[in-house]
């Protein structure tokens, strides 16, 4: 038996499940096999009906969720509630994509004749999900996967599993039966499905993402994995302090830092002490504590084992040269709250600067000019996301070529992700084609190349 406890009061039993077994994850994978083929045909226009039913059915009951995500996984009541409606928006989006085209003409050989690339699902997708997003990561992996035809197995991280029990009852009664099913369970359960499906979408820590590479590309079947991030935001002289402090206080820090797209470097080019100050000032202005409040915006981390990580990675950095100006410390609350930390002093090959720590911390690096700053955003084996801010559009775009992520985004928080654009790292952070937007039919879909000439 798995629980899954609320951070916020970790008496709080959420659910009690089973982990599901090789056998139980065979009997779900063959029932969404047959699923496919009536969700097949009931052509585009049924599927775009399905998923525009599914997206009405989440947002009517979107508080319910929301609820239930900021009692699961203490994501504080703002970001949750814009994370559930960015579930809604990710369905009726791809419930339109349906209707995209699926293939390309190319010129005969033959006059008369036709030649066609055109797309086809693989049959069941296997998606495993962090707690970390708990609807909106479930959604972008299987919305798509279900408007290009597939049906879905979803096996969610064991923290955020009655978030995803949830959705799948919202939103299977619109499917065949078996379309979309969860999976409850943590290793056994992943295992299992990544030798069952016929293509994997993967989010989580780099450690399991590896193995679920090594694992399914064992198989010979598509794989894409997004892992994690040590995202630098770069300040430039000219940067205006308080609002580049404002937004990387809260790139860095909302929901702690839980995110694979947070900021946890602060490399600041030139005299760092007027921005210093401003992003301390910025970090200890934000409110901290319960999250079903809506101005609170660091609730708890997920977890014992996430206090203890921040309280190591602190000692860890004073061992290195370490100062800490700001936080540092656990809160005294009954549940798992730690303040956020902001520190500089270390050098950028240091572990907290080069490592993910997944909490809210962040580490304040100098440098001299712009190709040191890219050097050092570039030097760690992550490759997510790197936000630079300034007004001088020529250095912005110079550094936006050279900054070895994903996403680059220009006075713009390192968090925060456009559903409609492609999304996915480079380096250890990714592996794979993109998710999100109309990237991800190359990745639901493999291509039948037809050609049809006259009977001669
Ligand atoms: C966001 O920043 O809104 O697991 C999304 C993660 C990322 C998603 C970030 N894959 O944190």
């Amino acid at each position: 038996m798995i629980s899954s406890n609320s951070p916020t009061h970790p008496d709080d039993v959420v659910l009690d499940f089973e982990e599901v077994d090789a056998v139980g994850v065979h009997r779900a994978v063959e029932a969404a096999r047959v699923a496919q083929r009536s969700w097949w045909e009931l052509g585009a226009l049924g599927r775009v009906n399905a998923l525009n039913r599914a997206a009405e059915a989440v947002a009517a009951r979107a508080d319910e969720i929301t609820k239930l995500g900021i009692r699961e996984v203490g994501k504080p009541r703002t970001e949750m509630e814009g994370e559930t409606a960015r579930g809604v928006a990710i369905l009726r989006y791809y419930a339109q994509a349906v209707l995209d085209p699926d293939g390309t003409s190319l010129p005969s050989p033959a006059v008369g004749g036709l030649v066609i690339a055109r797309r086809r699902p693989y049959g069941v997708v296997g998606i495993i999900t962090p707690w970390n997003f708990p609807v909106a990561i479930p959604l972008w992996k299987a919305a798509p996967a279900l408007a290009y035809g597939n049906t879905v197995v979803c096996k969610p991280a064991p923290a955020a599993t009655a978030v995803a029990l949830l959705v799948e009852e919202i939103i299977a009664p619109f499917l065949p039966a078996n379309a979309f099913t969860v999976v409850t369970g943590d290793q056994v359960t992943g295992e299992a499905l990544i030798s069952e499906v016929d293509c994997v979408s993967f989010t989580g820590s780099r450690g399991v993402g590896s193995a679920v590479v090594r694992a399914a590309t064992a198989r010979g079947i598509p794989v894409q994995a997004e892992m994690g991030g040590q995202n630098p935001s770069i300040v430039l002289p000219d940067a205006d302090v308080e609002s580049a402090a404002s937004v990387i206080a809260g790139a860095a820090m909302g929901f702690s830092g839980q995110k694979c797209t947070a900021t946890s470097r602060v490399i600041v080019v030139g005299d760092p002490s007027r921005f210093t100050e401003a992003l301390r000032e910025a970090i200890a202005s934000l409110p901290v504590g319960d999250p079903s409040l809506r101005e609170t915006v660091i609730g708890p981390v997920v977890s014992e084992a996430a206090v203890s990580a921040v309280i190591d990675a602190v000692a860890d950095a004073k061992g290195a040269g370490g100062r800490i100006l700001y936080g540092g410390d656990r809160i005294d609350l009954a549940g798992y709250f730690v303040e956020p930390v902001l520190l500089d002093g270390v050098g950028p090959g240091a572990r907290v600067a080069q490592e993910e720590i997944f909490g809210p911390f962040a580490v304040l690096l100098g440098a001299r000019d712009d190709d040191e700053a890219v050097e050092m955003a570039n030097g760690v084996r992550f490759g997510l996301v790197s936000a630079i801010f300034t007004n001088d559009l020529t250095r912005a775009l110079d550094l936006t070529s050279r900054l070895e992520t994903g996403l680059v985004r220009v006075n713009a928080p390192t968090s925060g992700v456009d559903f409609h654009a492609p999304f996915g790292g480079i380096k250890d952070s990714s592996y794979g084609s993109r998710e999100q937007g109309k990237a991800a039919q190359e990745f639901y879909t493999w291509i039948q190349t037809l050609t049809v000439l006259a009977a001669s």
